[in-house]
């Protein structure tokens, strides 16, 4: 509203894009249509590339409370045993990469047999001749030859899911950071479709959002958009949102800007020359950090705003703008469920530190420009904008207030004006956000472009989160304990597979990729098959210095978790000790 850029984007690009551009392709919007209290109702639970008790500890505790009260089944799609795959009834250690072709071929199943809801697809969707044509490519015995999965399993899953009263999918990152991101989660959508289990009770495709305010970046635009699920395409949004602010409607670019994973390659070949990166830390969570480094040193100007000076990415700064947390300030977020919370600063900001808000205003106001939009005081202030901006729309808060979000301990969106709570399911009517109200059932035809093992690189390369550690390790880096229990960086590798090598538990050995190379310390364990070797993303100059990070074609988002490397022995362990 006052730069005029359409080039800014949210870290939601590295984690959350694929869950959006899933449910858009399937029902017209984004927005999770379930919510926690659907695994109180469920009767059949799917779990997909997601490690709920070490990455949502608190989730999975409601989860595993509804399991023991009423023992429903629990099937975990996982290529490693995660402590979720420990507890589940049927682990399905799928090969990278592969999910499309499983769900398909649990489609397959289905509609073979006769298993789906007829009328709900033809009462609700739009697409089924097409989709029921490519699934009927996806035979198990074919699948399981890609996928890895043997086909019993595949029927069992199939009639399981299909036959329960309600069956609901939770992922988190084993489906969204993928080359096939996007359509993973079209394909977790179309299941859910074909049988019905769209914002019932217990029956829902629920994503797993990464941070705690990931669904507010969506909401409120700043992913290239602009707020409240508007888009900068769409003329009417755009005249909306200017009116408001009180600014020409042709100031906004009339399409949205580049993916964060675009920027940085505009940044190499000269397009942007400016960066502000506010609160996330590409050096670490970037994939190929080597290419990212000679990207922000080719910057005329580097700003980084981030609550810790020593971030890494701040050595490569020309300003650095000091940001205070979250127990600092004020504000409201949106979590998984849609539901809308509020934190009040506990403390006031630490040192010449200033909540982010403030920096934003102050940043606004010295900016030179003729017609500015208002911008408020207080955040307070702010929310009620929000509400006037979401009214009458799918995300409508316009029923909340901070005295009521503190009061019902949270309120879920849509909430609108007058109502007395917000609704916990979307589309229970089964009426979706196209302009027919119809979903779309989509044909997924599986194509095979990951960097897959060979004989110089044999190992797929897997990353994501241990417990002890969030993200870069800004924060948890700092934490005693955490750093007692997970002090360095280190590689799940299968035990068979290190004894060929003569690499030793407790060593620390070479990683190689095409890209670049990093040493860790080998941990031998099950958790993974033989031809793969996990790595924790949280330490700074290690598994990015040799990941890929290849691109999905709608999310932009980059497939973290499917790479080729090979492992190296290494005899000098005391020099192998000083690099970490
Ligand atoms: N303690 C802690 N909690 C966190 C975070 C943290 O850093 N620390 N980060 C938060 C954020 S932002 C996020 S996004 C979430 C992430 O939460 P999760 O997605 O649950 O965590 P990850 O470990 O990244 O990945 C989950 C699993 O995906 C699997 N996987 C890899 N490839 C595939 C595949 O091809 N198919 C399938 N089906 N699975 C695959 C991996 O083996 C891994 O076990 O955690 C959030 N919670
Ligand atoms: N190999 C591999 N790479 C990955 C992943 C993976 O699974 N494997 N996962 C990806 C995913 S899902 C994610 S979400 C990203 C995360 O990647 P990043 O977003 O880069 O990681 P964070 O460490 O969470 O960065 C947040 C920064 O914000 C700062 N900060 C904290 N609070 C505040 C605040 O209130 N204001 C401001 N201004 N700054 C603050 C912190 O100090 C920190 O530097 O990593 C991605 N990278
Ligand atoms: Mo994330």
């Amino acid at each position: 509203g006052v730069i005029g850029t359409n080039n800014y984007d949210g870290n939601t690009t590295l984690c959350m894009s694929s869950a959006v551009s899933g449910y858009k392709r399937s029902f017209g919007s984004d927005g999770p249509p379930g919510c926690y209290e659907d695994f109180e109702h469920t009767d059949c639970l799917l779990a997909i590339g997601s490690n709920l008790p070490e990455q949502h500890p608190v989730i999975y505790w409601r989860m595993r409370e509804a399991r023991e009260k009423r023992k429903f089944p629990l099937i975990v799609v996982d290529p490693r045993v995660t402590m979720l795959a420990q507890n589940a009834d049927m682990h399905l250690p799928i090969s990278p990469g592969t999910d499309v072709v499983l769900l398909n071929s649990i489609a397959h199943v289905i509609l073979q047999e006769g298993l789906q809801d007829q009328v709900y697809i033809e009462a609700h969707t739009e697409g089924y001749a097409a989709f029921k044509e490519l699934v009927e490519h996806y035979d198990p015995v074919s699948a399981a030859k890609i996928c890895g999965i043997d086909e019993d399993s595949i029927r069992n899953v199939a009639r399981l899911y299909a036959e329960a009263a309600s069956a609901m999918t939770i992922w988190t990152m084993g489906i969204n950071q993928s080359t096939h991101g996007s359509d993973g989660v079209v394909a977790i959508n179309n299941l859910n479709l074909i049988t019905g289990n769209i914002g019932k009770p217990g029956g829902s495709s629920l994503s797993i959002t990464g941070q705690c305010n990931a669904m507010g970046t969506r909401e409120w635009s700043s992913c290239s958009g602009l707020p409240g699920y508007r888009a900068l395409e769409k003329e009417q949004d755009r005249r909306e949102i200017a009116d408001y602010w009180g600014i020409d409607a042709d100031f906004f670019p009339d399409r949205r800007g580049l993916f964060m994973t675009d920027i940085l390659p505009a940044i190499e070949t000269g397009q942007i020359k400016g960066l502000w990166l506010i609160a996330t830390n590409p050096m670490t969570s970037m994939p190929n950090t080597a290419r990212i480094r000679k990207t922000l040193e080719k910057l005329e100007i580097l700003v980084v705003q981030d609550a810790y000076a020593d971030v890494e990415t701040n050595e490569y700064s020309h300003v650095f703008l000091p940001a205070a947390i979250w127990a600092e300030k004020e504000g409201v977020f949106t979590n998984t469920e849609r539901r809308v919370n509020l934190i009040r600063n506990v403390i006031e900001p630490f040192g010449e530190s200033k909540p982010d808000f403030w920096i934003f205003n102050e940043l606004a106001r010295r900016i030179e420009r003729e017609r500015k939009p208002n911008f408020p005081e207080t955040t307070e202030q702010v929310f009620e904008e929000m509400k006037q901006l979401s009214s009458g729309r799918m995300l409508d808060i316009s029923g909340m207030s901070y005295e009521r979000i503190e009061r019902k301990r949270g309120l879920q969106w849509p909430c609108r004006d007058g109502d007395e709570d917000g609704e916990q399911r979307l589309y229970g009517d089964g009426v979706f956000q196209y302009p027919d109200g119809r979903a779309r059932l989509i044909p997924l035809p599986f194509v095979d472009n990951n960097e897959r093992p060979d004989e110089q690189y044999p190992f797929w390369l897997n990353s994501g989160r241990v417990v002890e550690h969030f993200h870069s390790r800004t924060r948890t880096g700092k934490i005693g304990n955490q750093n007692k229990f997970s002090p360095t960086p280190y590689m799940e590798m299968n035990p068979d597979a290190a004894l060929e090598l003569g690499v030793e538990h407790g060593t620390y050995a070479r990683l190689v990729s095409r890209r670049g190379d990093a040493v860790v310390l080998v941990q031998c364990t099950q958790r993974v098959p033989r031809d793969m070797v996990f790595i924790p993303f949280h330490f700074h100059e290690c598994v990015n210095r040799v990941s890929l990070g290849l691109l999905d074609p709608y999310s932009r988002q980059p497939a973290f978790k499917q790479c080729a490397v090979r492992v190296e022995a290494i005899e000098d362990q005391q020099a192998a000790s000083a690099i970490n």
